[in-house]
């Protein structure tokens, strides 16, 4: 084979590794590619599928080969280069480096783009889109795998505005998030089914107020990953509102929760235990603490001695201001503009029949329409919720009605309101405790 110009990555490659490899090749005609011996395991499942639309050289690379020019994507370090180290005598050779990694590295490159930004394809993506070089949906759907593994999903605190940006493009250009989603599921070994068998075999189904729970409770050794994945399948299988997997060491004891019923929040229980998490997930630490006592302390704080699930009524503001049905609509105007609201219930004999907002006057054509009553004008179409329901429930009402506040309303009478910032606060977990 004649190899005039070579792109190489490191050992153990990795999905940004893989990415940037084949992105290389786009931006350098007529080069070859070398996929390292070593590759990850998922990377090896990405390959066992995709393989026959690369088109990957492998080493080793001859002596008398004649390179005129080495790209080294995803590391700056002749020691990751491992299967390639006869490369780093070689002579007349060009040596370009893309990579994203800090420091400034060994390979010593007459061309560089070295940003430590969150994935090296990140880079090479900013070039492609400059340059309109075009990118198939496999493509897309490659690259996307390496910047989402190497940012876990632009979260994490490596990542900067450029990956996003490419993300973005790539998203543009096709990528799959389904072949990406399964890609990049996190690994459930050995280590974890054993520890989900236990959970099983452990399990004690409950009923307590109202909620189906499953507690598991076993005895480990150290720390094992991916405990969370755990939990999550052992919710999938024992398909109750809410199971909870307990761990413990010698020393401490780690509670997990997930739940899938939104009227059990399980960040907040979790918080009363000293953790946290959101309504679906949760999961706290306890020093000193007998298993068998967070078993009962889980159970005591669902019974409902504590509540433990926000319901609107927690929400909600009160009292309301309301308009009687024959206000006239100039007052109406005028309570709208002292309050700051955009809309206002109606109610007649106390009972509400409608709303009036700020848009319903857009009906008005005439001002001596001003001193007509509000119940001529109002929406007679009231979406109200009663004040057990969940904040979840609020806020599908609110999307499913386009409306921005809902009347809480116990046995046909108003008691209070709740707005659309009130439910976005309640899941940007500001909530007062
Ligand atoms: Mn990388």
């Amino acid at each position: 084979m004649d190899m005039k110009q070579i792109i190489v990555t490191h050992k153990n490659a990795d999905f940004d590794a893989l990415a940037s490899l084949v992105a290389a090749t786009l931006i350098y005609a007529d080069s070859v590619p070398i996929l390292p011996k070593q590759v990850n395991p998922n990377v090896k499942a990405f390959l066992s599928i995709h393989k026959d639309l690369f088109n990957f050289a492998s080493p080793p690379i001859k002596r008398e080969e004649k390179i005129s020019r080495l790209i080294v994507v995803d590391t700056n370090y002749w020691d990751r280069l491992e299967d390639y180290q006869i490369l780093k005598n070689m002579k007349n050779m060009e040596i370009l480096v893309w990579d994203h990694h800090p420091g400034e590295g060994d390979i010593h490159a007459s061309w560089k783009c070295h940003e430590t930004v969150g994935a090296t394809i990140s880079l090479l993506v900013r070039h492609l889109k400059r340059e309109a070089i075009d990118i198939t949906p496999i493509q897309a759907t490659l690259f996307l795998l390496g910047l989402y593994e190497d940012t876990g999903n632009l979260s994490f605190e490596s990542c900067k505005p450029d990956d996003a940006y490419a993300a973005a493009y790539l998203l543009e250009k096709g990528a799959d998030l389904n072949v990406v989603n399964k890609m990049l599921r996190p690994a459930y070994g050995e280590k974890q089914r054993n520890v989900l068998f236990k959970l099983l075999d452990s399990i004690q189904r409950t009923k307590l107020n109202g909620h189906v729970i499953g507690i598991g409770e076993i005895q480990v050794e150290g720390h094992i990953d991916g405990l969370a994945l755990v939990v999550r399948m052992l919710l999938d299988i024992v398909n109750v509102d809410a199971v909870f997997g307990i761990f413990s060491t010698k020393k401490r004891t780690m509670v997990i929760g997930r739940s899938q019923a939104d009227t059990l929040d399980v960040g907040r229980l979790m918080r009363r235990l000293g953790g946290g998490g959101h309504p679906g997930a949760g999961s706290a630490l306890l020093k000193s603490v007998e298993p068998q006592s967070v078993v009962e302390l889980i159970k005591q704080l669902i019974k409902g001695n504590h509540q433990t699930s926000v319901q609107i009524s927690d929400l909600m503001s009160f009292p309301v201001v309301t308009v009687s049905s024959d206000t006239p609509m100039d007052e109406v105007a005028r309570k709208l503009r002292n309050t700051g609201c955009s809309g206002l219930p109606v109610l007649q004999d106390d009972r509400l029949v409608g709303m009036i907002s700020r848009r319903d006057f857009s009906k008005l054509k005439k001002k001596s329409q001003l001193s007509a009553p509000v119940k001529a004008y109002m929406s007679t179409k009231v979406v109200g919720i009663e004040p057990g329901r969940s904040p979840l429930h609020a806020a599908r009402l609110m999307i499913r009605h386009d409306i921005g506040r809902l009347p809480v309303v116990e046995a046909g009478r108003i008691i209070g309101i709740v707005t659309r910032s009130d439910t976005m606060r309640y899941y940007y977990d500001l909530l007062p405790e």
